[in-house]
């Protein structure tokens, strides 16, 4: 096991590096670490080395673009996984427990054959996110990977499948972990990018933005995140007064478990490729992303939109179409671009998602650029602007990128009704919206009547939040908190 603060003493928190900081009665976590830590000790019998805290994440806007190479503006939320650790007398044993061992069970398994088992139908057990993370660090450090058993106890509240990053802060914090047993310096950037790759072994062909968040985020800042030329974290100011909150459809999408997000990138990547072609570049073949060839045509928002317009006609384009375009085969096709879950697909809607990947790409430095002058001179418009800039993200989500549900559309109505600006957060299906309220006095009334209006009235299927009637956890005003950290006692 690492010596505490091994490797990375003297590091202030929320800087550069994740910090070991010692735990603190007045800290708000320090309840929920002190009862998991408990919960440590009363399975393996010792007490914990040390606690790491990730929190989830609310995106305010710019959705589907990451893995385009665009950047996002997200913010942490309150809700975290947490996670007690200490070592293992078995020197390549691996075992986890959940605090909530009834939804969650036991796992074990040797550290020298790490396997992500990924099922036909459903989505991947729940462990398999945190050997994601080993994996990943044992990947980075190859042949300094140092043989140390590991026991782990964890508990989160981060709401499942709900598209608050619940999956990237198990797997982030599981890349922190293991990065501090093994004694390495604790790099927020490295440790983030180590997290976006491995969680890639769950099979989702994701982008950064929410492993970034995860380890960048800064108490009282949203960030605008971006990964090109390289991953940059710029703290973002939100409006004084405003109140973002977020409300659960409670209708779970879990990606992993569905072909959907990943259809998305494909058909992303497509049209990429299918405008490089017409662009004529020598080397159209390279390319992958949108942002790159934005950047290799040097285009400008509204020049690439008009690109997409001229170039993709079709609202839907079938496999000859692209194959033809293209010049390549159908094997060309499934191997070149397909990944294993979307081998079915027929049909692409290349103009549309091209449509929205470059509209949202432009709403989100939109959306920086008012919150920095709302900094310098309070405004009612700019407010109103942002408020807007969600609204249009929202509707192209819906109607470009397909990934609302009608459940969450109830809600949007909803917010709509009241005046308050709402988008699906994440990468949608069901999941939460995030809705943006003027002032403290409009999210309680906002609350109020979604409680009232949607909660209350539940259909059956969807009763998970019954049971705590307040509604509390389904939904809530939230403030942006920090990123990744690391505690001793
Ligand atoms: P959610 O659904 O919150 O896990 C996903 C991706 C993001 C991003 C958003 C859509 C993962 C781990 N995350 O977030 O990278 O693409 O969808 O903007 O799959
Ligand atoms: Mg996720």
């Amino acid at each position: 096991m690492a010596a505490s603060g091994n490797g990375t003493a003297g590091n202030v928190p929320g800087e550069e590096h994740v910090a070991v900081q010692h735990l603190q009665p007045q800290s708000k976590i320090y309840d929920r670490l002190v009862s998991l830590g408990a919960f440590y000790k009363q399975q393996y019998g010792t007490e914990p080395e040390f606690y790491v805290r990730v929190p989830g994440r609310v995106n305010l806007i710019g959705e589907h673009v990451d893995y385009c190479g665009y950047s996002v503006l997200p913010m942490a939320v309150e809700q975290s996984i947490i996670l007690a650790i200490g070592a293992n007398p078995e020197q390549t044993q691996l075992q986890l427990r959940h605090l909530d061992g009834k939804k969650f069970q036991t796992f074990d398994c040797d550290l020298n054959a790490l396997e992500i088992k990924l099922p036909k139908v459903g989505g991947p057990a729940w462990y398999n996110y945190f050997i994601c993370g080993v994996k990943g660090i044992q990947e980075e450090l190859g042949a300094k990977w140092r043989e140390t058993g590991i026991r782990v106890a964890l508990s989160g509240n981060v709401p499942l499948a709900a598209g608050l990053s619940s999956s990237s802060a198990l797997v982030s914090a599981a890349v922190l972990a293991t990065a501090h047993v093994q004694s390495m310096s604790l790099d927020r950037k490295l440790l983030a990018s180590i997290s976006a790759s491995c969680e890639q072994y769950i099979g989702t062909h994701s982008g950064g933005m929410d492993q970034a968040i995860a380890y960048l985020a800064k108490n009282g800042y949203a960030q605008h995140i971006e990964f090109h030329p390289k991953l940059n974290a710029t703290p973002v100011m939100l409006p004084a007064g405003c109140c973002f909150v977020v409300a659960n459809s409670c209708v779970h999408k879990n990606k992993a478990a569905s072909s959907d997000y990943n259809e998305r990138v494909v058909e992303c990547r497509l049209a990429t490729r299918w405008l490089a072609k017409s662009q004529k570049l020598p080397n159209w073949q390279d390319f992958m992303r949108f942002k790159d060839l934005e950047e290799e045509c040097q285009l400008d928002n509204a020049a690439y939109e008009q690109l997409v317009l001229q170039q993709l006609k079709q609202s839907l384009y079938t496999r000859d179409d692209i194959c033809e375009a293209l010049g390549i085969t159908e094997q060309q096709l499934e191997t070149d671009f397909l990944t294993p879950s979307t081998q079915h697909m027929q049909q692409f809607k290349l103009r549309q998602r091209a449509l929205h990947v470059i509209q949202e790409s432009g709403r989100v430095l939109k959306f920086r650029q008012i919150c920095e002058q709302l900094q310098r001179r309070p405004s009612k418009e700019d407010v109103k602007q942002l408020g807007k800039l969600m609204q249009q993200s929202h509707h192209s989500l819906r109607e470009l990128y397909e990934c609302s549900h009608p459940d969450l559309e109830r809600l949007v109505a909803l917010s709509t009704k009241q005046g308050v600006s709402a988008r699906v957060t994440g990468a949608g299906w069901g999941g939460c919206i995030v809705a943006m309220c003027e002032s403290m006095e409009a999210a309680e009334e906002y609350v109020k009547v979604l409680k009232r209006d949607y909660y209350a009235e539940l259909p059956e299927h969807l009763w998970e939040y019954y049971a705590t009637n307040d509604f509390n956890e389904a939904v809530f005003a939230t403030v942006p908190s920090n990123g990744a950290e690391l505690f001793i006692q």
